[in-house]
């Protein structure tokens, strides 16, 4: 399957969801005026996409549709799905792993893919040839570094680990001395989702990019915060708490293809100014797509 088509499948349900509301708005469609474009922010809102957001959307939309006198429903459909595009095209969507080793850390609240995505993205690396080694730094939830274990061995990657209950922080240490020490391209953090409450969840988290700040000064930093698509709107506020603790450079969407809320993802690129980097679309190894925004756009719209 290629890239496009595999994309297209992930994001069926939402696809379905905005499309099935939109082609109502314009099957009712005779000229685009005033009433057409408030039915048509209504289903962007319905569609998870976020009053600020949606309002911004066919503001821009009804800019357009004056200055290039649009008149027909191809012609307004094509510039919709445009000004989405624009919206999540905000900078390069690839990783910065430009120094040898660069690190990742993968952070997010518990159960929405960190550990998954890390197989997934080692993977990616390992096959461009790149020795990753994955820091087992969930050290509080019982079987988290066994799950780990399995997905960097699909992966081709380097585990490091300790035994439960240990300093996370201390784990990311070992583990940046083995990534020196075997000359490894990238290392990958997997970080808890859940501690015993969220400050102390900060504070681990705090300390884990401290000892990386301190130990890898020189190198290409990512923070990859993961959310599950699932979560609508509520991501927004996941990402805000998150934002205060860490530098995010990036955001990977998991699960696009268990939900129709995936245009939620255009609200949290717009509120936050942070890039998606990836999609999940399932949880196999391959399950995992750069993101694009022209692509996303066109599947969904
Ligand atoms: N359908 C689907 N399932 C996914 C995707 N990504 C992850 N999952 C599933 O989500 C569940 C949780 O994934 P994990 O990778 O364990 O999540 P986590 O964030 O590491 O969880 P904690 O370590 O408990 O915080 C697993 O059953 C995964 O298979 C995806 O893109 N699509
Ligand atoms: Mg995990």
């Amino acid at each position: 399957m290629g890239f496009f088509d595999k994309l297209k499948q992930g994001l069926t349900k939402t696809k379905e969801s905005i499309n099935e509301k939109i082609n109502d708005v314009f099957s009712n469609f005779r000229k685009v005026d005033e009433d057409f474009l408030e039915e048509l922010e209504e289903v962007l809102i319905m569609s998870d996409i976020g009053i600020e957001t949606s309002t911004k959307i066919i503001q821009n939309l009804r800019e357009r549709i004056k200055k290039e006198k649009l008149e027909d429903e191809e012609q307004v459909k094509e510039a919709l799905r445009e000004e989405i595009q624009k919206i999540l095209d905000i900078s390069d969507n690839t990783l910065k792993l430009e120094t040898k080793p660069s690190v990742i850390l993968v952070i997010g609240v518990n159960g929405v893919g960190k550990t998954t995505s890390i197989g997934k993205i080692a993977a990616k690396l390992s096959r461009n040839g790149k020795k990753v080694v994955i820091a087992a730094a969930d050290t509080f939830r019982a079987a988290a570094v066994e799950q780990l274990e399995i997905w960097a061995k699909r992966a081709g990657a380097e585990i490091v680990k300790r035994e439960e209950g240990v300093d996370p922080a201390s784990v990311v240490y070992d583990a940046i001395s083995k990534t020196r020490e075997i000359g490894a391209d990238v290392l990958i953090c997997d970080t808890a989702g859940r501690l015993h409450n969220k400050k102390y969840l900060m504070d681990e988290l705090n300390k884990i990019q401290k000892v990386i700040d301190k130990e890898m000064q020189e190198s290409s930093k990512e923070v990859l915060l993961v959310i599950d698509a699932a979560t609508g709107q509520n991501a927004i506020s996941q990402v805000k708490a998150f934002k205060e603790q860490a530098n995010i450079t990036g955001i990977v969407l998991t699960k696009l293809d268990g939900t129709a809320k995936g245009g939620a993802v255009i609200g949290i690129v717009e509120e936050n100014q942070i890039p998606i980097k990836f999609i999940g679309v399932g949880e196999q190894i391959d399950d995992m797509e750069t993101f694009n925004a022209k692509d996303f756009a066109k599947a969904i719209i």
